[in-house]
């Protein structure tokens, strides 16, 4: 059963005040089963289609995790030595015609234009997480503005719409969020001596109590801030637990990897 939000999608203030006060909102059953199904499917075969293309990427390994870049795109591995199972893609919506609708769907952009105050929207990246049953590995605690610092310089400006193809549950690993976080602007990296390492927030600024399960319905949307620090545990279940990751920006600003202005329709 969908929802009934205001006609035209957009966040009622009760839904932008929370969002304001706790950096993130959830908005359930936004997405059809009917809908749900047709872009499961799309991701399927994007996914294939990444996999495919990596035979011609460019292969490297950070902390012993496997990366491709093909062109602008880059496919994470799943960690497992020698796993073939892909873990990200980033960005994904060239990959097929139901992403490259999808990031334009009104349900999602419109909740955007009330984030961000502003009629013109474009696209800063996307991706898709996939965590598959049993194998699905998690996300270290982390904020995205630190990340994205260097190459953005309206980073406050960057919200996250997380779409669940998949019901979210704590045994999958769905998305978690620390309450508030997001008011306290870039904070420190942890400094483990691991490549990576600088990009997990230094556990010291936050206290672990303070997570919120975002566990919803598959057809959720979770709009998150750029400043929330946020992660997920590894899927401990034998479902999947697939999802894409949608970060917006003002209209007339390129996308992050492939520097390309993406203006969404209005
Ligand atoms: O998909 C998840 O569980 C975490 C996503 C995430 O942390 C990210 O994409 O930055």
């Amino acid at each position: 059963m969908l929802q009934q939000y205001s006609h035209s999608h957009s966040l009622s203030e009760e839904e932008l005040f929370s969002y304001r006060e706790h950096g993130y909102l959830i908005r359930t059953g936004v997405f059809a089963e009917q809908e749900l199904q047709d872009l499961r499917e799309v991701v399927e075969a994007a996914v294939s289609r990444a996999h495919s293309q990596t035979a011609q990427g460019n292969t490297y390994f950070l902390d012993n995790k496997r990366f491709v870049d093909v062109g602008d795109m880059t496919v994470q591995y799943e960690h497992q030595a020698n796993s073939d199972t892909v873990r990200v893609i980033e960005p994904v919506q060239h990959l097929h015609p139901g992403l490259e609708e999808l990031v334009f769907d009104r349900r999602i952009v419109e909740p955007v234009k009330s984030i961000l105050g502003t009629e013109g929207v474009s696209i800063w990246t996307n991706k898709l997480n996939l965590k598959r049953g049993r194998e699905g590995s998690g996300f270290g605690w982390h904020q995205d503005s630190p990340y994205w610092v260097h190459d953005s310089d309206h980073v406050d400006l960057l919200p996250n719409v997380y779409l669940a193809f998949d019901d979210a549950t704590r045994e999958n690993g769905c998305l978690k969020v620390i309450d508030r976080s997001h008011l306290r602007g870039c904070l420190p990296g942890t400094s483990d001596g691991t490549q990576l390492g600088g990009f997990f927030t230094d556990p010291g600024c936050f206290e672990e109590s303070d997570e919120v399960l975002m566990e919803a319905p598959a057809g959720s949307l979770v709009f998150f801030d750029p400043h929330s620090i946020h992660g997920s545990a590894p899927n401990e279940s034998d479902l999947p637990r697939r999802a894409i990751v949608m970060t917006y920006q003002p209209a007339g600003f390129p996308m992050l990897k492939t520097g390309k202005i993406c203006n969404v329709p209005v």
